[in-house]
């Protein structure tokens, strides 16, 4: 990648340095979930319903049970023996008229009905993997096939099929924001409206490492261990516990590194606590690893909202109002990560721009799908992507230049901190600057040349640009608290509840303390979720992690200090107000001695435990793409990107990029390729493995073009906003519009994701006919 920097004064913290953590992951030497294994483990093997909605007549596991080396199979009725059939579920913000969300019941193992293709009906568990799986293939299910709804439109439609008694017309959750009078009144003076309906299509997260879990039961303690692909260790924890009924203290996790998240690794799913039953009453450990197809029908999927928009402007082009009615795909559940797809679009509902007016509504089916979590900006670049598909629209019916457009209708510098229609305080930002920097980088002037020169080579040539705001921080925890261990070597730990799945926090977690201690950052040595560990804090995602844990490391460290001079004063026999610090030393004017870090932690180690709760931080960018499409193949080339980002101080260059790089491609995926599709009559769904499921390649985005337009949050000590989501909030709306750029001259105004070539190929010649 070619990133170019600008550097600022204010960037305090400001690396360049390589990963701590590559050399053991790039030379194979990570120890992922599956890699652990205690004495005597069993081994489980889930039998998945391969019917969308279904009744269970029958469950024949006598021939299993025969199998050599078979331990047991567990099904539903175990589930409900233990009582694991609520699940946790996140959706808990208040609906219309203060309802709240309709969350059906979900055993562990699916008792009496099935609901999607993957559901999990019985555990087999077996000496070996191999005995477990060709066990369960003699596992007899009769079944009563229901008719199936796959699409949440239909699913809201009168007599749909119905999937839970106690969920009237598969409607899961109802809610509104904004205020409809003022609305209605925006639009009633409207010079112009722009309307437009949009799909976030339904994709799977699919991070390189697959579930895995192994599970012991300890029957001294009453309690489990478990090894677990995690994002963080509270979230997961509280859920686990929720979805028992076991106190929290007795669940203790293990997790080395893990191979991607994106939202999809934090939640408790019923697998886990599946194990649970089987351990604890087997008394062995026990270890389930999943399949790729296991993945991508039983782990959340991501987005899949549907979303009918409208925008009044006046005849100057400025944004009166806007009006937008969602509707949001649950699956056959609600999952644990049900809320980020609802609560974070609102958050930045508005986006970038003063639009005095807003209603929006939310509708939540279930269907007989996969059940829909957070995944990467969970919810923002589904806001970003209607709004900033909006905006183009309207600048292309008002024969308006997209910049400009955007220009006007900017929330102004002075403007900040800005409140939004629905009550969100955007902190900071400088938003014609960055669009400034973007035009500049992405050479918007020169764009009509470098499109004829296309056409001369057969190609339409098209430009988008998005200017986006998302939220980052906050979190559900109360606060976030570190822990910082020294010891006499004057080796510094640092104990955090948050989890990188490939980060870099082992990286940039320690240059926070290092710095603020002025000691090398090879001194400080980062432990992500200690088993056992009751610290309270936020799990890495929403990238909140720099935001909360890591400003947290750097209070951590200072208080250090301040402990440290006391203790100092104390050898010194002096006043800790007489005390400096400095570099890993304590000295005073008032002495010739000088204590070390090393020196505190002598007799015994020293611990401080820190803590901090901060809001949301609001990153924001303007990011710039031109694609070239193929009139002959309708395959479209990204063939520029440019991404101007403010997320406030950096503290590690590399690793924004990174983190910037991998959300732009993983809008690559989503824009051009990636889409989860059901058989909308048999409800099977059609694109569960990498065959059908088309990965964005690394060709796809050849060059990323980036620059740091930093305005530093006071919300954080460290000046940080967060990062890890913005490259894909910013990317999805960018190449969409450049898609649709370039096939404007056809008369082409909308397509919705994927935009594969075939889709293209069919538009241009429809266009054309
Ligand atoms: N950082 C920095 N300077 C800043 C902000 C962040 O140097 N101003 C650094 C942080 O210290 C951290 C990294 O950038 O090392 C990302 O920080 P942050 O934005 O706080 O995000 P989180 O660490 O909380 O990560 C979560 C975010 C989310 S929500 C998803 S989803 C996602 C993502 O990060 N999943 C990822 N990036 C991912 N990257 C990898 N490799 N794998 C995933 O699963």
């Amino acid at each position: 990648m070619d990133t170019h920097h600008e550097h600022h004064e204010h960037e305090g913290h400001a690396h360049h340095g390589n990963r701590v953590e590559d050399k053991r992951l790039i030379t194979g030497a990570g120890k992922y979930a599956s890699d652990w294994n205690a004495a005597g483990q069993l081994y489980g093997y889930f039998v998945r319903s391969d019917h969308a909605h279904a009744e269970i007549k029958a469950l024949d596991m006598a021939a299993a049970l025969k199998q050599p080396g078979v331990r047991h199979v567990f099904t539903g009725a175990d589930a409900v023996a233990a009582g694991y059939t609520k699940p946790p579920h996140s959706l808990t913000i208040p609906g219309r008229n203060g309802t709240k969300a309709l969350a059906p019941q979900r055993p562990v193992l699916a008792h009496g009905k099935v609901r999607f293709v993957g559901e999990a009906i019985a555990l087999v568990v077996a000496d070996s993997a191999a005995a477990a799986q060709s066990a369960a293939e003699l596992i007899e299910i009769e079944y009563r096939d229901l008719p199936c709804v796959v699409q949440p439109e239909a699913a809201l439609a009168a007599g749909a099929p119905q999937l839970h008694d106690d969920v009237p017309g598969n409607l899961s959750f109802e809610a509104e924001t904004g205020n409809a009078q003022e609305v209605e009144a925006a639009f009633a003076q409207a010079a112009h409206i722009t309307k437009l309906k949009v799909e976030s299509t339904r994709v799977s997260p699919s991070p390189m490492e697959p579930r895995a879990c192994l599970v012991a039961y300890d029957a001294a303690n009453d309690s489990y261990r478990f090894n677990v692909v995690m994002q963080g260790v509270t979230t997961l924890r509280k859920q686990i516990s929720a979805y028992t009924k076991m106190p929290e203290e007795k669940l203790i996790f293990e997790a080395r590194d893990v191979g991607g998240g994106f939202g999809q690794r934090t939640v408790a799913y019923p697998e886990y606590c599946a194990l649970m039953i089987a351990a604890k009453a087997l008394g062995k450990p026990v270890k389930w690893v999943s399949t790729r197809v296991e993945a991508f029908l039983t782990d959340t999927h991501g987005r899949a909202n549907i979303i009918d928009g409208e925008l009044a402007l006046d005849s100057k082009g400025k944004f009166l109002g806007m009006r937008l009615n969602w509707i949001n795909d649950m699956g056959a559940y609600l999952s644990p990560g049900s809320v980020g797809h609802i609560r974070n679009t609102s958050v930045c509902m508005t986006g970038v721009y003063r639009i005095p007016a807003l209603y929006a509504t939310f509708r939540a089916p279930l269907t007989n799908c996969t059940p829909v979590g957070s995944y990467r900006g969970a919810g923002r670049p589904d806001i970003a992507y209607v709004v900033e598909r909006l905006v183009n629209q309207a600048a292309m019916e008002l024969k308006m230049d997209a910049a400009e457009l955007r220009r006007l209708n900017f929330i102004p510098p002075d403007a900040f901190p800005y409140k939004t229609p629905t009550g969100s305080t955007y902190e900071i930002a400088d938003l014609p600057g960055l669009l400034k920097k973007a035009l500049k980088l992405g050479d918007w002037n020169g764009f009509a040349k470098r499109r004829e020169q296309s056409a001369a080579n057969g190609k339409l040539r098209g430009i988008g640009i998005s200017t986006v705001i998302e939220n980052t921080g906050a979190g559900n925890a109360d606060k976030d608290e570190v822990e910082l261990r020294l010891d006499s070597n004057g080796a510094i730990e640092v104990h955090t509840v948050s989890k990188a799945q490939g980060h870099g926090h082992e990286t940039t977690f320690a240059a926070v303390v290092g710095d603020a201690l002025g000691v090398s950052h090879e001194q400080v040595k980062i432990v992500q979720c200690a088993p056992g560990s009751m610290l309270q804090g936020n799990h890495t995602g929403g990238s909140r992690s720099a935001v909360g844990a890591g400003s947290v490391c750097h209070l951590a460290a200072l208080k250090l200090i301040e402990e440290g001079k006391a203790l100092a004063a104390l050898e010194m026999k002096l006043e800790p107000s007489q005390i400096n610090y400095a570099k890993g030393e304590f000295r005073s004017a008032e002495s010739k001695r000088v204590v070390t870090l090393a020196d505190l932690a002598k007799s015994k180690p020293v611990k401080v435990v820190a803590e901090g709760k901060f809001g949301s931080t609001f990153p924001n960018g303007c990011h710039i793409a031109e694609v070239e499409v193929d009139k002959e193949t309708g395959a479209a080339e990204i063939v520029r990107y440019c991404a101007v980002d403010d997320c406030g101080a950096v503290i590690n260059h590399a690793i924004v990029e990174g983190q910037l790089h991998g959300g732009v491609v993983q809008g690559v995926g989503q824009v051009f390729g990636e889409h989860i599709v059901y058989d909308r009559e048999s409800g099977q769904p059609l694109s569960a493995s990498f065959m059908d499921y088309c990965m964005p390649r690394a060709g796809m985005l050849r060059e990323l073009r980036g620059e740091e337009h930093p305005t530093p949050s006071k919300i954080s000590p460290l000046g940080v906003k967060g990062v890890g989501e913005s490259g894909c909030t910013a990317s999805l709306p960018v190449l969409v519009g450049a898609v649709i750029d370039a096939l404007r001259p056809l008369g082409i105004k909308h397509l919705d994701m994927p935009l594969t070539p075939s889709k293209l190929w069919h538009a241009m010649q429809v266009a054309k006919a």
